[in-house]
């Protein structure tokens, strides 16, 4: 056994910003698959999920995280809350904006006072990622760079596309050659540290997410009941509750004869049966709670 820790480039990585700047689209770029849940709808992501790129001289261990905005709303501060504390205990930030939403000195003030806010709580080295630039004008990207520049003593400004990973190597340079030395923080043969369970339950609530329309996506949450593994016959039953807050939306998810629902189920099942490696059984129940968004002990339970 090596009895001297290996000492490598180590170090915690927050990715914040505001909300459908492509953070978790980054984080899963970086990995290589997919941890974090991604959808064109902003609020997306709910928690603090780390994933951890591990490589013969460095551990990454990135924090997606929820996005920044301004909000009166329980769940919103709490996600929002999420995300700040993240800025606490990082050796390193990565604030990821989308280049395809007007420029600093374009913004309406109150939204650039809100971003610079938020550069305040930066305790860290800092990198400013511009992401999306297969959206724009190349010739754009210089002035944009310039622009953000000015706003903070950022280490670095980085333009990347995180769709299409353009600039993400680029980008992990710049990060590793800011990154201290040290032991690794996480075991070398895991990408994350939350639970099967828990991204099961963020696979169904991203499918909630992408067949629903408007106000449900935000009014749902996702309860894993049970999950049972019988190796016998490789197979993995799940039981699952979508959590609404009115008794129409409940009609929404479910759909007519239950269409809806049977298709969350089937497009989550397969993403399931691709994470766990093996045959899954999905049974998804919906409940209505009323106004569980505003419910403090509810959204513990769904860590928050
Ligand atoms: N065109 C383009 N779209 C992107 C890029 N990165 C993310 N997106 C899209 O932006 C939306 C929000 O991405 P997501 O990662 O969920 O953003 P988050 O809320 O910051 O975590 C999704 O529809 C992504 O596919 C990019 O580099 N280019
Ligand atoms: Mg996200």
């Amino acid at each position: 056994m090596n009895i001297i820790e290996q000492v490598v480039k180590s170090g915690m990585v927050a990715i914040v910003g505001p909300p459908n700047a492509g953070k978790s689209t980054l984080m899963n770029s970086f990995l290589g698959q997919k941890i974090s849940i991604v959808t064109p709808k902003p609020q997306t992501t709910r928690n603090r999920i780390a994933g951890i790129v591990n490589e013969r001289d460095h551990q990454i261990v990135f924090l997606d995280t929820p996005g920044l905005h301004k909000s009166r709303e329980t769940l919103n501060t709490e996600m929002v809350k999420v995300a700040m504390d993240s800025l606490l205990e990082v050796d390193l930030v990565l604030f990821l904006v989308d280049v395809s939403l007007p420029l600093p000195e374009k913004m309406k003030e109150e939204k650039r006072e809100e971003l610079s806010s938020y550069f305040q709580q930066i305790k860290s080295p800092a990198i400013m990622v511009l992401n999306k630039i297969d959206q724009i004008d190349r010739k754009l990207i210089l002035p944009m760079i310039d622009a953000y520049a000015q706003l903070f003593p950022f280490k670095a400004v980085i333009p990347i596309s995180a769709l299409s990973g353009d600039g993400v190597e680029e980008l992990k340079r710049e990060i590793l050659a800011l990154l201290p030395m040290g032991p690794r923080l996480f075991p070398e043969d895991i990408p994350t540290d939350v639970t099967e369970r828990f991204l099961c339950g963020e696979i169904i609530r991203e499918k909630v997410f992408l067949l629903t329309g408007q106000e449900i996506p935000y009014s749902t949450a996702v309860l894993i009941e049970s999950f049972k593994e019988d190796e016998s016959k490789n197979l993995i039953t799940i039981h699952a509750t979508i959590v609404v807050e009115r008794n129409s939306q409940k009609g929404i998810v479910i759909g007519k004869g239950g269409e809806k629902l049977k298709s969350i189920g089937t497009s989550a099942r397969k993403d399931i049966e691709q994470l766990l490696g093996g045959r899954v059984l999905l049974k998804l129940w919906v409940k209505v709670h009323k106004n569980w968004s505003q419910d403090k002990r509810f959204l513990k339970e769904i860590g928050l």
